[in-house]
């Protein structure tokens, strides 16, 4: 075992042991969860009930939307409540997962400071008063830093703590061609072998429900260019996790370097932004974009946000792509829809 993860647990363990141990725990991960928080939680869970003998619950806000997302909570059979079905005045303890207090994209009450933080995401103010946080935004993943305290403790990784963990490092970076470290890579390899990968197989191709199909080519019809940007505004989408899917997707345009998708949902418009330059700051850009009424992060290559509706939502998304244009240095002016029934896409705009 690596001296690094038995370090890592050893510090967890002197913070938990001595006063944490017997009040509920509650392991909260951000709203709208994916595979990276859902892997990190569960880890975290089962190290805190298995080392310590702590009583523990994971919980969720928003909606698990992605098929894959739902087929992971289904065939890992992990255990995880909506907070709307339980009540915060319940547990004494709280560890976020890939999320930090007061950031907009979690559940935890204000009021509250958590006792442990887990995240990947640059380090926000209000983390400064949580006692145990380790916040390392250059690891690709926060599945990635639950695993190091989990292997740390001796604890064996199961079947289905492996395949989570694989699937979320996967994911989160791209398969290692986003923002993965050097800590990601050992914990993966370390893991590996204890994939059960038919389960790996059915989470990575699920069944898939037609109203994606129904997004995917709303966002086709709606899809705009400029230079080596990307870009489409979804009209109302049944779960929020459709509108990063859809920014993954455009991404992948050849010649295109940005992609952002904005969609409605209840009274948010949600953004996702992704960029192809590893040197970029999606996240920064991407605060900026939200402005002082809408909440937005990330990395340096995707990043995410909402913004509150107000009575003219087109015009509220075509704004926002405006906005990333110019931030872009590309001419709002010339931002274009793609026309993809041609063969040949005439190349009238230049980056
Ligand atoms: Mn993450």
């Amino acid at each position: 075992m690596s001296r690094v993860w038995k370090k890592r647990f050893e510090e967890l363990e002197a913070f938990v042991r001595p006063d944490r141990v017997r009040g509920r725990w509650l392991v909260l991960t951000h709203d709208n969860p994916d595979p990276d928080a859902l892997a990190a939680a569960a880890l975290m869970a089962r190290l805190l009930r298995k080392a310590f003998g702590a009583r523990v619950t994971i919980a969720y806000g928003g909606l698990i939307g992605r098929a894959e997302n739902q087929e992971m909570v289904r065939t890992l059979g992990l255990k995880i409540s909506h907070v709307k079905h339980l009540s915060f005045r319940n547990y004494r303890h709280f560890l976020l997962v890939d999320t930090q207090p007061r950031t907009g994209n979690n559940q935890l009450p204000a009021d509250i400071v958590p006792d442990i933080v887990l995240d990947h995401h640059p380090p926000r103010g209000a983390s400064r008063s949580v006692p145990f946080a380790d916040i390392r935004p250059e690891v690709g993943a926060t599945a990635t830093l639950a695993a190091e305290y989990y292997l740390g403790s001796g604890l064996e990784v199961s079947a289905r703590g492996a395949t989570a963990l694989v699937y979320a490092i996967r994911t989160e970076t791209r398969d290692f061609s986003r923002e993965a470290a050097g800590p990601d890579r050992r914990v993966y390899d370390q893991v590996f072998p204890s994939v059960n990968k038919r389960a790996l197989a059915k989470i990575q191709y699920p069944r898939l429900p037609l109203s994606y199909y129904r997004m995917v080519r709303e966002a086709l019809e709606r899809v705009q260019g400029i230079g080596t940007l990307v870009l489409s505004h979804l009209g109302e989408v049944e779960q929020p996790d459709i509108v990063p899917e859809i920014a993954d997707f455009l991404l992948r345009m050849e010649g295109r370097t940005w992609s952002l998708c904005t969609g409605r949902f209840e009274d948010r418009i949600f953004l996702s932004l992704r960029t192809t330059n590893p040197r970029a700051d999606a996240g920064q850009l991407m605060r900026r974009l939200v402005g002082r009424k809408g909440r937005g992060g990330g990395h340096g290559m995707l990043a995410g946000g909402w913004i509150p509706t107000n009575q003219d939502v087109e015009r509220q998304q075509e704004r926002l792509g405006r906005r990333l244009a110019k931030a872009l240095r590309k001419d709002p002016e010339r931002i274009a829809a793609l026309d993809l029934s041609q063969k040949t896409l005439a190349p009238k705009e230049t980056p």
